[in-house]
């Protein structure tokens, strides 16, 4: 009943105008299809990409990824039971046989795993969400709390901040619908206050849909964000979150931030100031992905007042979560599929991190399509949070309304921040 008639790839283009892959899968109850997302401040530890390379779409073609899935994974694939995830994503491992699955392309399999998941769902008659959480385990779903990128810095924007983003944290909120009107609400003040002090051009998006101002202090946007919710009349209900992305100004021993040379050391000590003195409850990255003793020196500081979040650091791997672990490098996972390639490993990442206490919070990527999938996992797994950028542009606000549909038609509960 559940079995896959058969699988088609083609080559879409993501957010930033680049193309990517999406997958579809067919089973006597339907066609479904799974999109897969591509990161620009990437980690080096994560699963590979593949790209065609060559002048077609600047090298960023993934056409070769596409007849991978067409004409390999499919043939592979044909009449497998798409309700049994595990065995069907350690085909793809197997078949791929490499350890950064640069062979198939990590996109390319993520796609058929993605796609087979959706399959399954429809095939059992279940939302997707109800199909995580029998593969998780999870006795519960949980909607999470979101958290909203707001100003773009780093890799994402043409400004010269050095963190990536700066996020809201409506921790205050009873219900998702309360939740999203709190981050609206104050993303369009935001707007105002800085179109206002710093003229129009300052209100132009970055990648993610957060404002991209001319800023180059760090402090500066964080003062704008307090402002804007005190303003919006969310003081203390909204906190705040920062993805330093510090592999992105790390060079040869040393941070480049704000154009000085800076050492680890210096970083954590700006780091605990800013905890200290701000509202932050999550900071991730706050170093490079290699160094693996700033994260534990900071996390022993700051870590029962905010959560410290491994991306580039931990690559949603479970090899890299046990080694972090061990080092009580960080107490937050920061859980992005297509930096593993299957939702099999996904899901593990996700247990080995809960199981060792850690929060985790899922993520987009910064090159996004309209495909929900996140916002479903997030659900279906109860972890808690779900970062997925700004409260503009469709790619971003599709997770957002994803999860509007969830909580009106299941009834089901926001997380609290812990
Ligand atoms: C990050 C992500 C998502 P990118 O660093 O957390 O916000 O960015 O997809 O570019 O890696
Ligand atoms: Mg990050």
């Amino acid at each position: 009943m559940s079995k896959l008639l058969s699988l088609h790839a083609r080559e879409i283009l993501d957010s930033r105008g680049n193309p990517t892959i999406e997958v579809a899968a067919t089973t006597q109850y339907g066609v479904v299809q799974a999109s897969v997302p591509s990161g620009a401040s990437t980690g080096k530890y994560e699963a590979c990409e593949l790209r065609d390379g060559g002048k077609r779409y600047n090298g960023l073609g993934v056409l070769h990824a596409v007849k991978n899935v067409n004409q390999i994974i499919a043939r592979k694939l044909k009449g497998v039971d798409v309700t049994k995830q595990v065995a069907i994503d350690q085909l793809l491992c197997k078949l791929d046989k490499t350890n950064d699955k640069h062979r198939l392309g990590a996109n390319a399999i993520l796609g058929v795993s993605l796609a087979c998941a959706k399959a399954a769902a429809l095939c059992n008659g279940i939302p997707i969400f109800k199909h995580v959480m029998s593969l998780s385990g999870a006795k519960k779903p949980l909607l999470p709390i979101p958290v909203f990128n707001v100003i773009n810095g780093g890799a994402h924007a043409g400004n010269d901040l050095d963190f990536q983003e700066f996020m809201l944290i409506p921790v205050g909120a009873k219900t998702f619908g309360e939740a999203l009107q709190m981050g609206a609400q104050t993303y369009h003040m935001l707007k105002n206050m800085l179109r206002e002090s710093y003229g129009k051009t300052a209100i132009n998006l970055g990648d993610e849909g957060g404002f991209a101002p001319q800023l180059k202090d760090h402090r500066e946007p964080i003062k704008l964000l307090l402002a804007a919710i005190e303003h919006a009349g969310y003081d203390g209900k909204i906190k705040l979150g920062i993805d330093c992305a510090a592999s992105q100004f790390y060079q040869k021993g040393l941070y480049h931030f704000e154009g000085r040379g800076v050492s680890s050391e210096a970083l954590k000590n700006l780091y605990t100031d800013l905890v200290e003195e701000f509202p932050i409850v999550s900071l991730e990255d706050p170093f490079s992905e290699d160094d693996l003793d700033g994260f534990a020196d900071l996390t022993q500081i700051i870590g029962k007042k905010c959560q410290v979040v491994g991306d580039d650091l931990l690559t949603t791997s479970v090899q890299r979560i046990h080694k972090a672990v061990q080092k009580r490098a960080c107490n937050a996972l920061l859980l992005k599929p297509n930096q593993v390639g299957t939702l099999t490993e996904a899901l593990e990442a996700y247990q080995v991190a809960s199981k060792a206490n850690w929060k985790v919070m899922a993520s987009h990527r910064s090159g996004e399509t309209n495909d929900p999938f996140i916002a479903h996992l997030a659900t279906g797994i109860g972890c808690g949070q779900l970062k997925a950028g700004a409260l503009a542009r469709g790619e971003r606000v599709a997770k957002y309304n994803e999860l509007l549909y969830l909580e009106e038609c299941y009834h089901l509960r926001l997380a609290s921040w812990r």
